[in-house]
């Protein structure tokens, strides 16, 4: 069997957060990979990291292949329609309408929570820490899906580091049959776009979720049915990797995505 291990990185300068990233590799890309992690925890447009901490890491089950959800952008100008566009796509799919209310509530009171929050389908709190949230870990992507994912969001001139890694952890996390949906809002006060993610629909771009310089957001996952410790072991523990990349589309409205 071919060995994989899971690179984790985090920075920060003075104590203050200033970049965190992963990804799952070969053996022969190590150590160039520990590299160009280091390089960019020194680079950060934040600012030189004072503090680099790297987990490297063996994976002992080989990871799973999986393909990244499509992607596409809703034709969202305000918090306003956001929230609404969010609320029929997600209410189509069975989330209660005051699971999707709660969720934006708790999302906009301000706590900076690690991790995501679990929530029914009606709208209640089960993640069994309320402030650290569940952390998804151990998800990558292929050097060949990286590659045809980067020219398909340059064509719609969105490929960045933000929107690439955003859809492989929503790629993973609604990989699992217990995930309905998963609804995300940066913490940068400069990135105003989120997205919903679903098996359903894909990936759906959510510009103008949040009002610039909100200095924080956060993610919420709806699920189902199941046990929830087997689901948080497999979004913590359980390797993921996209090998296959999905249509990647522009600006689409509610409607249009209703229609699939
Ligand atoms: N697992 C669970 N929750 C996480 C994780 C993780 N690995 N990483 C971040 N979060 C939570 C945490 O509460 C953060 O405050 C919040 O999500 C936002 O994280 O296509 O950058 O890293 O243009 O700020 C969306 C891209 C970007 C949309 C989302 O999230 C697009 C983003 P951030
Ligand atoms: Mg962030």
């Amino acid at each position: 069997m071919k060995k994989f291990f899971s690179i984790r990185m985090r920075a920060s300068k003075g104590g203050m957060h200033i970049s965190g990233a992963e990804g799952i590799y070969s053996r022969d890309n190590l150590i160039d990979m520990v590299k160009k992690y280091t390089q960019r925890a020194l680079s950060h447009e934040k600012g030189e990291s004072d503090e680099i901490y790297l987990a490297v890491e063996e994976l002992k089950e080989s990871p799973r292949r999986i393909s990244a959800l499509p992607l596409c952008t809703l034709n969202t100008r305000n918090p306003e329609t956001v929230k609404k566009a969010a609320k029929k796509i997600l209410t189509s799919i069975g989330i209660a309408e005051r699971a999707v209310e709660e969720a934006f509530k708790s999302l906009g009171i301000g706590i900076a929570m690690r991790g995501a929050m679990l929530m029914d389908m009606e709208g209640v709190r089960l993640e069994p820490d309320l402030l650290r949230g569940v952390r998804v870990t151990r998800m990558g992507i292929t050097e060949n899906a990286n590659s045809d994912l980067s020219k398909k969001l340059s064509t719609l001139g969105i490929n960045n580091n933000t929107v690439r890694e955003a859809l492989i952890l929503a790629s993973k996390v609604n990989r699992h049959p217990m995930v309905i949906a998963e609804l995300c809002i940066s913490d940068d006060p400069n990135y105003t776009t989120g997205y919903i993610a679903s098996r359903t629909y894909g990936y759906i771009r959510l510009p103008h979720i949040k009002r610039r310089g909100v200095p924080y957001g956060g993610r919420a996952f709806f699920i189902t049915g199941g046990e929830l410790k087997e689901l948080i072991e497999f979004l913590q523990k359980t390797p993921v990797i996209i090998n296959k990349i999905n249509t990647c589309r522009g600006i689409a409205s509610v409607e249009e995505i209703l229609k699939k």
